[in-house]
């Protein structure tokens, strides 16, 4: 995360095993992230650029904060998110509708209350409008912006959207201006035919070795960035679509 790009920073926080990698993958687009039914999966910041809504912003995924036992796994978890936290211009704070509201969520809302950022309360895995009601419990956090979601499901995406672009800072400009400025980064550029396998080849190295594999959805149409850190060291991959021979004949990307 970085202080020099103009494209805002928005970062997902929760507790472990809320959805927020869900939420990631479903605003990028791309099955990027690791979505996995067992906390604590996320580990390493990953952020992409979501370009869905009226402005394109940085979209952060994070570690869950306030997981069990005292790993260092854990601890690099909680690093990534408190970093994110900070260097964000909006914070989507990620709850479990179907788990109810946990002493975590409070604990966690204190602390993102005391950063004075914009928060945007997403009452996730509200599947069907037959439980919307059950957003009702969180309340009591005392949001002014909360949108309902299901980030299975993509349910409230449009209202998220809207949420977050309210919420984004006046200066951002347009994706130009994409963080190739961050010192120290470095750029990859990931080129080839179509379907040679260059989204897996990304998707294989930010999964690094907890790699579980779903199917990307479609092809990559546009180029597409994706920052991760490892290690202190921080890569942007960018993702092509396929590059074809001249004078073929082209149905999609
Ligand atoms: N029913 C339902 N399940 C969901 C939804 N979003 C996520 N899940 C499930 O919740 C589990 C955790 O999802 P993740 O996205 O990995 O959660 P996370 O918050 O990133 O977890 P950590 O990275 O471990 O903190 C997975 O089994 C998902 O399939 C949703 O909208 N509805
Ligand atoms: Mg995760």
């Amino acid at each position: 995360m970085n202080g020099k790009s103009e494209t805002p920073n928005v970062a997902i926080i929760g507790r472990p095993n809320v959805g927020k990698s869900e939420l990631f993958n479903r605003l990028i687009g791309r099955k990027i992230a690791i979505v996995h039914d067992q906390p604590g999966v996320t580990r390493d910041r990953l952020s992409a650029i979501c370009t869905r809504g009226p402005r394109p912003f940085m979209l952060w995924d994070t570690g869950g904060v306030g997981g069990a036992g005292a790993s260092e796994l854990v601890a690099q978890a909680h690093r990534a998110a408190e970093d994110a936290l900070h260097e964000s211009d909006v914070l989507l704070f990620v709850v479990d509708a179907k788990q109810g509201l946990s002493p975590i969520d409070l604990e966690l809302a204190r602390l993102l209350r005391k950063s004075q950022k914009p928060i945007v309360l997403v009452i996730n895995k509200i599947d069907d409008p037959k439980h919307e009601n059950l957003a009702a419990d969180f309340a009591s956090l005392g949001f002014d912006n909360a949108v309902s979601i299901s980030a299975a499901h993509g349910r409230g995406m449009s209202e998220l959207l809207d949420a977050i672009s309210a919420l984004l800072p006046a200066t951002a400009s347009e994706i130009e201006n994409r963080p190739s400025t961050i010192e120290n980064r470095l750029s990859i550029a990931i080129i080839g035919r179509p379907n040679v396998g260059k989204s897996s080849l990304i998707n294989s190295i930010t999964r690094s070795e907890r790699a579980i594999v779903s199917e990307l959805p479609g092809t990559t149409r546009d180029a597409i960035d994706i920052s991760y850190e490892r290690d202190g060291q921080q890569f942007l991959f960018i993702d092509t679509a396929g590059i074809r021979r001249r004078g073929k004949p082209k149905s999609s990307a």
